[in-house]
């Protein structure tokens, strides 16, 4: 909500984010409640978002950069640009919407964190279990073994090989590959017995992420969205609400505790 108020002639506008009071109420009353976020989350802290105006797919080919065959065809450039984004992810701090997740999990009887993010910063926030649906850009797997690296990657040593020969790459979800199993049972569990659902920051377009909000809301769950713009699930949801993430969820968190 924009509050507006003013003298003389000149105006001042106050954003406040407001809690609709049957979110209010589904609060005080949740058991089992489910956060799933995308890049929204994090660009507070700094980190581009993928979609949008200023997002990373206008200028650079997710073709290219975020499937196996882009890999296969050219692998320097695809690590220069991972190389590029772990230190971006590196130098930035998690945000207030991350700490507000984080807190989340002591506050329900119940509580599961699912991320489409790669960037490590609700572990970094405190938060202690995160279903990570695309990875996690701070591991590096074999692509023929599968055997984890956690060692940095020089690439003036020159690209990365494991002790079986094979590529190393990125632990990450490209396009055109399938999730962690585990990982995503598990999240379409927690969607399934979710009775209050926050989506928060994603564009809702990425499968099979996007459909997890749905689910939960055919098991019968309260879905809330919070996004700084309206997504395609936005006319599905219980509560929309509008704003940075960072700046919305402190204000839940406020509401959790009966302030
Ligand atoms: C704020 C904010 C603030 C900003 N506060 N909000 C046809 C052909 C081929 C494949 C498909 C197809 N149809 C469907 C598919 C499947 C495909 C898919 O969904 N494609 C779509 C294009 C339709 N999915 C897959 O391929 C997945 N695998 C799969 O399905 O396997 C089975 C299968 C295989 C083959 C065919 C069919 C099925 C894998 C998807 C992997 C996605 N990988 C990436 C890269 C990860 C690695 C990396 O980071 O480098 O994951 S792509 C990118 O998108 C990244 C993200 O996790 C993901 C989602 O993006 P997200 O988080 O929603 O970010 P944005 O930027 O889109 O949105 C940000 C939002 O925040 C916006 O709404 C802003 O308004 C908001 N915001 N600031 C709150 N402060
Ligand atoms: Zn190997």
């Amino acid at each position: 909500m924009v509050l507006a108020c003013g003298g003389s002639g000149s105006y001042f506008y106050f954003m406040m984010v407001e809690i609709p009071q049957i979110l209010a109420d589904k609060i005080k009353t949740a058991q089992h409640v489910v956060v799933s976020t995308g890049a929204g989350v994090s660009a507070e802290s700094g980190v581009p978002t993928f979609r949008g105006e200023d997002g990373i797919w206008k200028k650079m080919n997710p073709e290219e950069l975020a499937s196996i065959d882009g890999f296969m065809r050219n692998p320097d450039l695809v690590w220069e640009w991972y190389q590029h984004r772990r230190k971006i992810v590196s130098e930035v701090q998690p945000n207030p919407g991350h700490f507000a997740i984080a807190e989340m999990e002591n506050l329900f009887p119940r509580f599961t964190l699912i991320t489409q993010n790669v960037d490590n910063l609700h572990y970094r926030a405190g938060s202690s279990e995160v279903l990570e649906l695309h990875g996690n850009i701070t591991r590096n797997k074999c692509l023929d073994c599968n055997t984890f690296y956690d060692e940095e990657i020089d690439l003036e040593a020159g690209l990365p090989t494991c002790s079986c020969g094979g590529r190393i790459r990125p632990d990450v979800v490209w396009f055109g590959e399938m999730l962690p199993t585990r990982v995503l049972e598990a999240a379409f569990r927690a969607a399934e017995d979710a009775d209050l659902f926050f989506t928060v920051g994603t564009s809702a377009l990425i499968q099979p992420a996007a459909s997890l909000p749905q689910i939960a809301l055919r098991s019968g769950a309260f879905v809330v969205e919070v996004n700084i713009e309206p997504t395609p699930m936005t006319g599905h949801v219980g509560a929309f609400l509008q704003g940075k993430s960072g700046e919305v969820l402190p204000r839940v968190i406020e509401i959790i505790r009966g302030q």
